[in-house]
Order: C-alpha cells, then structure tokens, then sequence
C-alpha cells in the first residue's frame, strides 16, 4: 500500500494498480502468491479445486449434521444471519472469544473427520517458508483454528456487505491480545460448497483510514461500508467455486455477492485470518 487517495466519501490507502490484481492457479498453491497477498504485493490469489470433490462433500455434510452448528440471530431468512460452527472474535472480549475457542474445538474438529482440514494444510506449507506460524495467544491460551460459515441471506444483493477485516482488530475489548499487533490482514477461505452463479468475492481498491471508519461509525467493526460510497473505487470480482482456496488482502474493502435465488443456498466456508507479527505468522478465527 503506497499511495494515499481522497474520493468523495472513503479515504485511505490503494494498491497500486499493478498489485490490485487477482492471480489464479490450480491444484497446489504457489506458496510465492500466498506470499504475495500476505505481504501486500497482490489483492487476492484463488487456487482451483484445492479440496477434491469427495472432500467438499465430506465437510459440506459434517457442518449440516453438527450439533455444534448454531445461527446468529440477525437479517436473513428466519431472522438468522448464518449459520457458524466455531468462535468468533468480532464482539467479544479477549476472554469471551478464547473461551468460546476452547469449547468449540472439539466440533471445528469433528468438521474434518473423514476429510484432511485444508486450511492446516496450507498453514502447514507456509510453515516450510515462514518458520514460526502459530495460534495468536493471550495468557498462555490459543485463538480458534477455523471457523465453518453459512451466510443466509440469500436474496439480497450481498451475502456479507462491504467491510474490512482490519479495524476489528483495534476494540478496545481485545487490548493486549497479539491480533493488534498485526498490520496486514490474510483472510483465508475455503469453499466445500457455492451454489452456481453466486456468492463472488468483490474487493474494492480501498483500505479506509480511520477518518473514514470514525465518520461511518464503524472505527472497531469495519462494518459495513454502504455500498454506494464504493463506486469511485476500482474493485474486482472473484469467481469462487465449490472446492476453491482463497486468500485476499483483507484489509480491503470486501463483500460476498448474493442475488441468487432462495431457493438455492448453503454455500460453505471454512475461514481463519493470518497476519504476520514480526516474523512469525499468527492465524485467529
Ligand atoms: O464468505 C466469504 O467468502 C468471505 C467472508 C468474509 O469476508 C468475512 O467473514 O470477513
């Protein structure tokens, strides 16, 4: 991120254009565009059919049958949201979301029996490069390893409206826990199911600065950036795909598309964050 822009109504920082790109590849991650995103070189890499088919199904079923699977309450059909399985960090104190952690371990678990979890896999290629990638930690206690996500809002014109996964970081609630000493977020996902013609990721060419997040009101949140605020910025799309691995720079402005049909849903992602904390790679859920 180098260059500093004004628009209308969000300000903050860009790629330069060169570096707003998506890269694409198939099968086995080139773990130099991983690097690429993590570093701030490259918006957002997609690796084709990373889960084999037998194991998206594997994992789309397990998250069906889990008990552990639980709505969030909010706008969506039936009043729920999602669907998750796993903790969160977004909301909670630094002690709510670690406990949560701990006691949904045993189910994010349980969602790769039968199957190889892909997002250790990856985490465990980075290694090889990184060294040290770990759980962040507080207290001698670990953050969650992935999380399983169902958005259910599918009519609308976005799954997940526009946010960034940076500012999250910064509630007050969390001082001290080692996520704020991160600067750059890696979302990585996982999809074991996306319903056809639905559910793209766009990103937009902005990292909102915190003038920007204070007058939107959503300094500790990133969320949401009302969509209309967006069109001056260069965004792309990327097409996911049942059995996809994304990584994308988080902390730009990112939706999930929707417009589907409700009658045609569950698309599935399994999803930490990473960041790098000095020279150590540290993933939260
Ligand atoms: O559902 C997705 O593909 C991405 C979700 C996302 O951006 C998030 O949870 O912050």
């Amino acid at each position: 991120m180098t260059t500093e822009v004004t628009s209308a109504s969000i300000t903050g920082e860009v790629l330069p254009a060169d570096r707003f790109q998506l890269h694409q590849s198939e099968g086995i991650p080139d773990i130099e565009r991983v690097l690429d995103v993590l570093n701030g070189r490259l918006a957002a890499y997609r690796v084709r059919h990373f889960v084999p088919a037998a194991e998206c199904a594997t994992l789309t079923q397990n998250f069906w049958d889990s008990p552990h699977r639980t709505p969030r309450h909010g706008e969506g059909a039936d009043g729920v949201e999602a669907y998750i399985l796993g903790a969160s960090h977004i909301d909670l104190s630094t002690r709510d979301y670690l406990d949560v952690a701990e006691t949904t371990r045993d189910a994010v678990g349980a969602l790769y029996a039968g199957a190889t979890d892909p997002i250790a896999r990856l985490r465990s290629s980075l290694a090889e490069r990184i060294g040290v990638v770990r759980p962040a930690g507080h207290d001698g206690r670990k953050a969650g390893s992935s999380k399983a996500v169902c958005w259910n809002n599918d009519s609308r014109e976005f799954l997940l409206l526009p946010h960034d996964d940076l500012a999250q970081l910064g509630d007050p609630m969390q001082a001290g826990f080692e996520i704020q000493r991160i600067r750059r977020v890696m979302a990585v996902n996982v999809y074991p199911h996306v319903p056809g013609g639905r559910g793209q990721l766009r990103l937009w060419n902005i990292a909102p600065d915190d003038r920007t997040r204070a007058r939107l009101g959503v300094s500790h949140s990133g969320y949401p950036y009302p969509p209309e605020l967006l069109t001056d910025h260069p965004s792309l799309t990327v097409p996911v795909a049942t059995g996809d691995l994304c990584v994308i720079n988080g902390n730009l402005v990112h939706a999930v598309l929707g417009g589907g049909s409700a009658a045609e849903h569950g698309r599935l992602l399994l999803t930490c964050f990473t960041g790098l904390a000095g020279d150590e790679l540290l993933w939260w859920t």
